[in-house]
Formats: C-alpha cells, structure tokens, sequence
C-alpha cells in the first residue's frame, strides 16, 4: 500500500479541542485508528490521539468517492483527517467530523498482539510486551494523564511552602540505606552501585536549601514477585531542615489532601474512565494516628495474630488490617530496632520518631525525624553492622552546622495503584523493572 506524505498537513487542533464551537469549521486532526466500522454507504472511525478521540463519519454521497473509498483502515492505523466540525447527539461527545481529505501515514499488521478497541483486556504481561502500543490505550490515557497531574499538583504544593526541587546522583559508592538490596554495577576499574533512595544527599541538602525535595527514580533488588514491588521505584524524597515528624506528618497529609483534590478538579473525565470518580476521594485531613504498638495490639486481638514488640508486621496482617483502616491513616513510633541508622530514636529508645503511611493494607510513606548529631549518627550506623568509613564524606557534612530534620519518602507507583484502582503496580509504570522483566 502506498502511504501518504506528512508533507504541508500539520495537526490544527487535538480531538481535546475539538467542541461545538467549531460546528463548520474547518480541522486536522492526527492519530491512531482506535475502532472503525463499515457499514456499506456508511463509515465510522474513532481516531485517537494523545488525548481523546473523536469520531469520524463518512457517508457515501455525503463524502468525496476518492475520500470514501481511500477509508480502508486497519486497527491503530497512523491517520491524518482534514474536515469539518460538525455537532450530532449521538456520536461520541455529541461532535464528529466529515471528511474532504485522509492521509494514511503508517499501518499495522492484520492482526494485532493485543485488543485495542477497549472491548476487552489482554492478559499483562502480553500487554507489557507490547507496551508502547498498550499504552496508547485509553484506560493507560487516563492513567498516566492522573499520574501527570499527581506530579504537577506536587510540585506546585511544595514550592508554594517554600521548597527547593533538588536531583542527586542515581549512582553511588556505598549503600544509603544499609541493608543488602543494591544492585552493583562496574563503575570503570571500582564497583559502584544504583542508589536505593536520595536518603543520604536529601539529608545533606535539608543543610543548604532547608526544605528539599526530588521525584527520580531509585532501584531496589528486591526479589519480590507481588503485585505492590517493583525493581526501579518513583519515589517522592522530602526532607525539611528545622523540623521534626510533627511538622512532616503534618505536610504529608496536607499534600495527599491538596493533590486528590486537584486530580478531581483537573482529570474528573481520566477518574470517570477508571470508575473511580466515587473511590478516589479527597480524605479529610488530619490523618488518623496509631502507635505501632496499639496496631500490633489491634491486629494480634481482632486477627488472632501474634505480633510481638519489635517484628515487621507482615503482608497477611496488613490484610487483615487493611480491612478494618480502609482509609489514610499513619502507625507512627515504631520500634528502633527494626528502623534504619538515620531515624532518631525516642525519649524512650526503644521506639523511634519515625512513621508509615498507609492507605489501608499498602505502605505508601515512610519517613520520620533524623539523627542530627553526629557522634550519634556514627554510633548508630555502627550500631546497625555498617562501616562509618565508607560513610565518611556523608558524615563530614554533619561537621558544619546541620540543622535538625525530618522527611519522608513517598512510592509514586504505589500511590497510582491506589488513586486508579489498579490490581497490580505494574500498571502505575510505563515500563515497569521486577526480577522478572527488564524489556522493553
Ligand atoms: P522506603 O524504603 O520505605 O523508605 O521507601 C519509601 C516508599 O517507596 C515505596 N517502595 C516501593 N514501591 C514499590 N516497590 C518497591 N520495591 C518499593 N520499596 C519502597 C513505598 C515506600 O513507602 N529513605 C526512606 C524514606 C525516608 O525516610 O525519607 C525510604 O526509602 O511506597
């Protein structure tokens, strides 16, 4: 088949804005061939493109010959069409466009690897096979358009109070978080390796900007197979220089609070998609707050659990929990013992200023108040097995002046999951890295 030229054609507007003002007027839209439909003297495509889609009508005798016989499109066809507007109640979003002019730009075999007419869902991992073209989906649209928003709506909420956007290096000489999920790499002739989290450098930074944050990406090698763990995570890093965990329990709920309110405000039509509109609600703020202590109590005495002070609380109680907090809540003091060197303990040592934040059974936050002192901060970090030596230049910033802080850290892809009902954090990313995958 011969395929047209690009030439002069340039998109006028996106199916987006496309409205009834337009009625007469004349269009170009460009996309893809989400559905078509031929019904003899009568054709009808859904051209999509990066925002919506549109459709477009082509009646015999109402359209050229030339026009209507060159429609002989396949699914996800790479399509040009010059028109007109014109309004009709009963297409799509009561608008649709008559053709003087089509350009077939690309074309796609007979049969594609994955449905793309929205009819019905193929299996995931075929689809994260075929991911760039999954993602042209509507469903991934309305996805990634809600992801969009999160972050723009978190950035406007953190530097209106006064925060810094920061970006640290994704490749490091030692571990920041302790604990053995690093994946080493060959830095020339030394090993180095990718960073768990922007821990250590957010930290340093709360000492030069004061209020400090980072969206990037950052590796965990953990080898967990489950539907909430990736390999390469989106985290959100906060850290706020003379602060403690009161005033950053305080900014992560006014954050969570501000942002669903701005998804609902700015992507109603991506939320509706999803049917979420009634799930994904702005919470009222503030969250409420448990003590490690009293959810171990609450689990072991309505689950018949056996929880002791000290033990991580396992993915089955959080299930069990998950049923009864089914909202934003924190489980703040956790013991000291099972947080890492930075968290400050408590008056008491053997709790921790430290938190989680969850939204019912899932983790989304941790965070808590740091070790500021740096005497401390080396006792702790031998405290838990680490070598203070290959920490040194991190420790050296603790000689000049390091305010007291606090901060947490948030999973992006965690936090999607949950805003857009998804089964499994796979669907939050575009191309998601678990022990399992690593292309495309
Ligand atoms: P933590 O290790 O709890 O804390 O990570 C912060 C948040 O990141 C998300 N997350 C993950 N999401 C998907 N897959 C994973 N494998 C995964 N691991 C973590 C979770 C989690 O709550 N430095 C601290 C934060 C701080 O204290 O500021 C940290 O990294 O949503």
């Amino acid at each position: 088949m011969q395929l047209d030229e690009l030439g002069d054609w340039r998109k006028t507007h996106y199916t987006k804005d496309v409205n009834p003002d337009l009625a007469g007027k004349q269009v170009i839209l460009g996309g893809w061939v989400r559905n078509y439909r031929n019904l003899g003297g009568l054709k009808f495509i859904s051209l999509q493109d990066k925002y919506g889609e549109r459709q477009i009508t082509l009646k015999k005798g109402i359209v050229s010959d030339k026009v209507f016989n060159k429609a002989k499109v396949g699914y996800q066809y790479c399509i040009m069409v010059k028109g007109i507007v014109q309004t009709f109640n009963e297409a799509p979003g009561g608008i649709e466009i008559i053709p003087s002019e089509i350009k077939i730009l690309n074309i796609t075999p007979d049969k594609l690897p994955i449905d793309m007419t929205g009819e019905t869902l193929s299996d995931l991992d075929l689809r994260l096979n075929n991911r760039a073209l999954d993602l042209r989906s509507l469903k991934n649209q309305a996805l990634f358009e809600i992801r969009g928003e999160m972050l723009r709506s978190i950035r406007k909420f953190l530097f209106n109070r006064d925060f810094t956007e920061i970006t640290t290096p994704k490749i490091i000489g030692s571990a920041t978080e302790g604990g053995t999920e690093l994946f080493p790499i060959i830095y020339f002739e030394k090993e180095a390796f990718l960073t768990q989290s922007a821990q250590l450098y957010k930290e340093q930074l709360s000492g030069v900007y004061e209020r400090v944050f980072e969206i990037s990406d950052c590796f965990r090698a953990e080898k967990s197979r489950t539907k909430r763990h990736l390999c390469e995570i989106f985290t959100l890093d906060v850290e706020m220089g003379f602060s403690t965990m009161e005033d950053v329990l305080k900014l992560l709920e006014e954050m969570v609070h501000n942002v669903i309110k701005d998804i609902r405000k700015n992507q109603m039509s991506a939320l509706k998609y999803l049917k979420m509109e009634d799930k994904t609600i702005v919470p009222e703020i503030p969250f409420p707050r448990y003590k490690y202590e009293e959810i171990i109590n609450l689990i072991n005495k309505n689950f018949n659990f056996d929880i002791e002070f000290g033990e991580d609380i396992s993915t089955e109680a959080y299930r069990k929990l998950g049923e009864q907090l089914k909202e934003y809540y924190y489980i703040t003091h956790w013991p000291m013992s099972i947080k890492p060197f930075y968290i400050m303990p408590s008056k008491n040592p053997k709790y921790s200023e430290s938190f989680d934040l969850q939204k019912g059974m899932l983790e989304l936050t941790s965070g808590g108040t740091r070790v500021h002192n740096k005497e401390q901060l080396v006792k702790a970090l031998e405290e838990s097995g680490l070598n203070s030596l290959a920490f040194k230049s991190h420790l050296n910033t603790f000689d000049y002046g390091m305010p007291p802080h606090g901060g947490f850290g948030l999973g992006i892809d965690r936090w999607l999951t949950i805003l857009c009902g998804l089964d499994d954090i796979r669907e939050a990313v575009m191309y998601p890295r678990t022990p399992d995958r690593l292309t495309p």
